[in-house]
């Protein structure tokens, strides 16, 4: 039988925190990201994600707009406090229920669930057990789903692992800007290895529980490009790749930790002695877990240039690309090239099966004007000119099966709180009132007219 998804895929995406709001509602357990947004000092302007753009309450009429936008797939995530409050144990039905009825009018309506496991929020009694730097995390990320894609995989047909472990485990424990917020590379190495590790163990229980669906990861890649031809800076450039995208493609694809990130690593004293004393035996297998796809999240490339001083030797300082035109209100450099290179530099370098782009966006503050329309013209012109790319893309050999734009609705960014709009559709969240952007009617017109099948299967 033709699987009616299986033809590329025009979707949104959105997160659990950064959208539902409803932080301790029916029974829901606190997570990280409610812990860190409530310590003071840690969002801009004190913001949280307690009511956020109350998803949580008015799904439906979210649902509807994606109708009215015409997407083909809706890529959103679980919060895994709502579904076992303590992280592990006592399987609390309110919230999977929430999800199931979620499902239901998604199917209904013809769009395709694609469900993110983890996206950030932990509950917090796992953290206070040791979060992800502790190895117990990964037997409770697998009881967690198992549960889920016991309850939904009938339905569900497209799971996704994890979102951006770099951010996970280097923002939230080397940076300190993302929860939990510490600032111990050990830490934030233990955590990415049991992050990646966790991915690769939930694998067979998720395929066990959901026969006939994809499950794959989501990356956030970034095109690494020297500032000049120097020795330098193409060290640095190096460095930077291994940092965000080698140390975590490289193991899921069966070629364990890059060697000279563990040189490098232990350079800087991130790894004492010879060994990464947290990778265990069998560890390397059980990360390369054979997935359907990888999920690339793309939003720009970075321009690398070497330090000079010797101790912050394979640091690289990231320059800032020509012309501040072409920058997004977050400081982000528009490139939409970058996601030609980074598709088909792991398409051609590590061979998955199927691609999708997770994510791809631009934050522009665009308001309604007096006649109560978005005029997001900026958004539209970085939508069209990413999409031809990810065209030349398919077109090039890559198989990429979908895309899904970042974000459906303007939302909690992060340590951002809310300065930053990445929606298609604009969020009033005083009144909670949504208006459907010009980007918005716009990809309604793109899904609805383009003449071309973006199909890998050529
Ligand atoms: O908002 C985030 C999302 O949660 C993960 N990827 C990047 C987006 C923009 O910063």
């Amino acid at each position: 039988m033709v699987n009616p998804f299986d033809r590329f895929l025009w979707g949104a995406a959105t997160s659990s925190y950064q959208i539902e709001g409803a932080w301790e509602e029916d029974g829901k357990g606190e997570s990280i990201w409610d812990r860190f947004a409530h310590t003071p000092g840690r969002i801009k302007d004190g913001k949280t994600g307690d009511v956020a753009c109350d998803h949580y309450h008015r799904w439906k009429d979210d649902v509807a707009l994606m109708r009215e936008i015409g997407l083909q797939a809706s890529r959103f995530s679980i919060a895994w406090p709502r579904i076992l409050p303590q992280g592990r144990g006592a399987v609390h039905q309110a919230g999977l229920d929430f999800y199931g009825r979620l499902v239901d009018e998604l199917l209904k309506s013809d769009i395709a669930p694609f469900v993110t496991l983890y996206h950030w929020d932990l509950p917090q009694s796992l953290q206070d057990k040791g979060g992800w730097p502790a190895r117990d995390t990964v037997d409770a990320f697998v009881e967690y789903s198992d549960v889920v894609t016991r309850a939904l995989g009938d339905r569900v047909k497209h799971w996704i692992t994890h979102n951006e472990p770099w951010c996970a485990s280097v923002l939230g424990q080397l940076a300190g800007v993302h929860a939990p917020g510490s600032k111990d590379a050990d830490e934030a190495l233990r955590s990415a290895h049991h992050l990646l590790l966790s991915h690769g163990a939930a694998v067979p229980v998720i395929r066990a529980n959901s026969p006939d669906a994809e499950i794959g990861i989501t990356l956030n890649l970034i095109p690494a490009v020297p500032a000049s031809r120097s020795a330098a800076d193409l060290d640095a450039t190096r460095y930077y790749d291994g940092h965000i995208n080698r140390w975590f493609l490289d193991p899921l694809y069966g070629r364990g930790y890059p060697g000279d990130m563990i040189a490098d690593y232990r350079r800087k004293g991130f790894v004492q002695g010879e060994d990464l004393a947290f990778v265990q035996d069998g560890d390397y297998a059980t990360m390369a877990a054979p997935c359907d796809f990888l999920g690339v999240n793309y939003y720009m490339r970075e321009i690398c240039r070497s330090h000079d001083v010797p101790e912050e030797e394979n640091e690289p300082r990231l320059i800032q690309a020509p012309g501040p035109e072409t920058r997004t209100d977050i400081g982000w450099e528009v490139y939409p090239d970058g996601l030609f290179d980074i598709l088909y530099r792991v398409h051609s370098g590590y061979r998955p099966p199927k691609l999708y782009v997770t994510e791809n966006g631009c934050s522009y503050g665009d308001a309604p004007d007096a006649e109560g329309r978005v005029r997001d013209e900026r958004r539209i012109a970085y939508l069209r000119d990413h999409f031809a790319v990810a065209q030349r893309a398919v077109e090039q050999g890559v198989p990429l099966a979908g895309y899904f734009v970042w974000s459906l609705m303007d939302n909690f960014e992060w340590g951002e709180g809310y300065t930053q709009r990445f929606g298609i559709i604009w969020v009033d969240y005083e009144t909670q009132e949504r208006i459907l952007k010009d980007s918005a009617h716009w990809y309604a017109d793109f899904i609805r007219s383009t003449p071309i099948r973006l199909d890998s299967a050529g």
